[in-house]
């Protein structure tokens, strides 16, 4: 990943912001990652500029940062901040304009050979995604190649939360990811994000996962 020590920068999307319309519309992404994702790297930046020592910690060491030194306000804001950055960095990177295609390579074989179709994959990825109460994350990982799904709460990542899990796409529930398009339809929403995603870029995920 770019930019992955302090200070912080919001990476420009790799795509403009109408080319996930009609499904997630221009406006979303704008505010979605010039502003929310944008705050997640102000704050960031902020609770490290004064501890230095931490500054030299990867954006996933920091996201992991298990270290009971830290006083409370500063491990939680930490913890909220650099999983903010990760989680939509993820989010953003895995999705592309539509082009009607489906899983690629040892990912599509790994869907195959785990959900039986990606038909059922969605279908799970969804129920989880549903299932999230409040604001979080639905996650397809990887743990030691096999294929999980798994919900996280507010900024919470996998990555953070055990070391073994490896994420390959995210779908961010947040309402903010979809209110002024989906309103409260978060099913819609889900449909939607489907038709988006960057098959390539979650098999590169996948195989990441391996290294
Ligand atoms: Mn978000």
């Amino acid at each position: 990943m770019e930019n992955n020590y302090y200070p912080f920068v919001n990476l420009p999307l790799p795509y403009d912001y109408s080319a996930l319309e009609p499904y997630i519309d221009a406006k979303t992404m704008m505010l979605h990652h010039d502003r929310h994702l944008q705050s997640y790297i102000n704050n960031l930046n902020e609770l490290l500029s004064e501890n230095p020592r931490l500054q030299r910690l990867s954006l996933e060491q920091l996201c992991r940062l298990d270290t009971g030194r830290l006083p409370y306000e500063l491990k939680t804001g930490i913890k909220n901040n650099a999983g903010g950055v990760y989680n939509h960095r993820l989010y953003f990177e895995s999705l592309r304009k539509p082009t009607g295609t489906g899983p690629v390579g040892m990912l599509a074989r790994a869907i195959e050979g785990q959900f039986g179709d990606v038909k059922r994959l969605f279908d799970e990825l969804k129920k989880a995604g549903m299932s999230v109460f409040g604001s979080g994350y639905a996650w397809l990982v990887s743990e030691r190649g096999r294929l999980g799904i798994m919900t996280t709460k507010n900024q919470d990542n996998p990555i953070g939360i055990e070391r073994g899990l490896c994420p390959v796409l995210t779908l961010d529930v947040w309402e903010h990811a979809y209110y002024l398009k989906h309103y409260n339809l978060r099913g819609d929403y889900i449909d939607d994000w489907w038709q988006v995603i960057d098959w390539d870029r979650a098999n590169s995920n996948y195989a990441e996962c391996f290294k």
